[in-house]
């Protein structure tokens, strides 16, 4: 029987095994094995028979790895990597390497009409892509980034990117709320810095965490040292993620950072956004990290949280959980 036609670009079989390996950092007989246990991926065969991996068979490895790396069996984190494939295959869109980017232009466009309904019915179009993470990483996230060069250009007012960033964000709020993990293996706390109102980059990651099994309670903008001390006494998370965008400068820096410290205690913390890198020697120093910006280190500093929060003695469960 002919196999069938590929449905898009992305399930076009392009990458030798080595080639995999290379990108992904999983050994080629680990890929093998994972083929053969679970069937996770499961490329196309050459006329020769050998591999051809797609593009969403090297995003589901990297899940995989990711999985692992954070301390899940290769089996459950196959299983998982693909039921949330399975979640998102339905979605006719999906099937469109460039839907994501065309959802993205829609909520531009819309915003720059200042068709508030248009806007929403486009964000809601987007949300139904893909997967979460990738909506929001996709479409979302560049959306965001482009209404903010064209505000920044003078191009759009503070209305409409606020009209925009409210709409995405609830959205977002939504996408987080469906993709909560049924048996989460950790909880993390998140929350910005004090000051902070882009609260959007860090729903991002709640959603990467999510992707994880990891079980997020988001305190959202604005989050001052002592309240993010209450919550971690309440809820002994696992880990801490923080984010600043704007961020404070000389002794306020200083003494922020010191707070945070002492409210997360020994539990780890990390703090990204695009505000994390001036702070990194201040955060560092207090015993917290800051990783290095971009969508892969986010999973990586996700899966070495997890893998540190599993070598710390937990703490005993606090009487008001
Ligand atoms: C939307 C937006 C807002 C919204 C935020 C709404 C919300 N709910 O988040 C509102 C309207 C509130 C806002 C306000 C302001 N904004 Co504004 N805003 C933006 C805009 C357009 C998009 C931000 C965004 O959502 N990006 C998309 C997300 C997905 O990307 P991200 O935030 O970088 O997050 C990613 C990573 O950084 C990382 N990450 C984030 N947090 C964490 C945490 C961890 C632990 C890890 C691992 C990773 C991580 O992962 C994310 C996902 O990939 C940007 C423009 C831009 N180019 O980014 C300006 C921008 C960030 N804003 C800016 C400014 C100046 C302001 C204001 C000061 C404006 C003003 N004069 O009032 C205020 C600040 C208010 C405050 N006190 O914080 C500047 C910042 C410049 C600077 N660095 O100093 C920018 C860059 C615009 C510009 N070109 O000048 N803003």
């Amino acid at each position: 029987m002919a196999a069938a036609p590929p449905e898009s670009d992305e399930d076009r079989g392009l990458y030798r095994i080595r080639a995999v390996s290379e990108m992904t950092g999983v050994a080629a007989p680990t890929l093998r094995a994972w083929e053969r246990r679970y069937g996770v991926p499961a490329p196309e065969r050459t006329s020769s028979a050998y591999r051809l991996y797609s593009a969403r068979d090297v995003a589901l490895v990297r899940q995989v790895k990711a999985l692992c790396d954070a301390g899940v069996s290769a089996a459950e984190a196959a299983d998982r990597a693909l039921r949330q494939t399975n979640e998102r295959e339905p979605a006719p869109l999906a099937a469109d390497a460039d839907a994501f980017a065309a959802a993205a232009s829609r909520i531009v466009e819309a915003t720059r009409s200042f068709a508030p309904h248009e806007v929403e019915a486009a964000v809601q179009r987007a949300a139904m892509l893909g997967g979460a993470r990738e909506v929001f990483e996709r479409a979302f996230a560049p959306a965001m980034r482009a209404i903010g060069d064209l505000w920044h250009a003078g191009r759009l007012s503070i209305a409409q990117e606020h009209l925009a960033s409210t709409l995405v964000e609830t959205a977002t709020r939504d996408l987080l709320r469906v993709s909560r993990p049924g048996a989460p293996t950790a909880r993390a706390l998140f929350a910005c810095f004090a000051g902070e109102d882009h609260a959007l980059g860090l729903l991002g990651v709640a959603l990467a965490a999510q992707a994880l099994g990891v079980r997020v309670v988001d305190l959202g903008a604005r989050t001052p040292p002592a309240a993010l001390a209450d919550a971690v006494a309440a809820l002994s998370p696992d880990f801490v993620c923080l984010s600043s965008t704007v961020p404070p400068e000389g002794a306020e820096a200083r003494a922020l950072v010191r707070a945070y410290a002492d409210a997360c205690g020994s539990t780890p913390w990390m703090v990204g956004g695009a505000g994390a890198r001036s702070l990194r020697a201040l955060v560092e120093k207090r015993g917290g990290s800051v990783p290095l910006a971009g969508e892969a280190s986010i999973e990586q500093a996700l899966a070495d949280a997890l893998r540190a929060a599993r070598k710390r003695p937990r703490p005993p469960p606090s009487p008001r959980r």
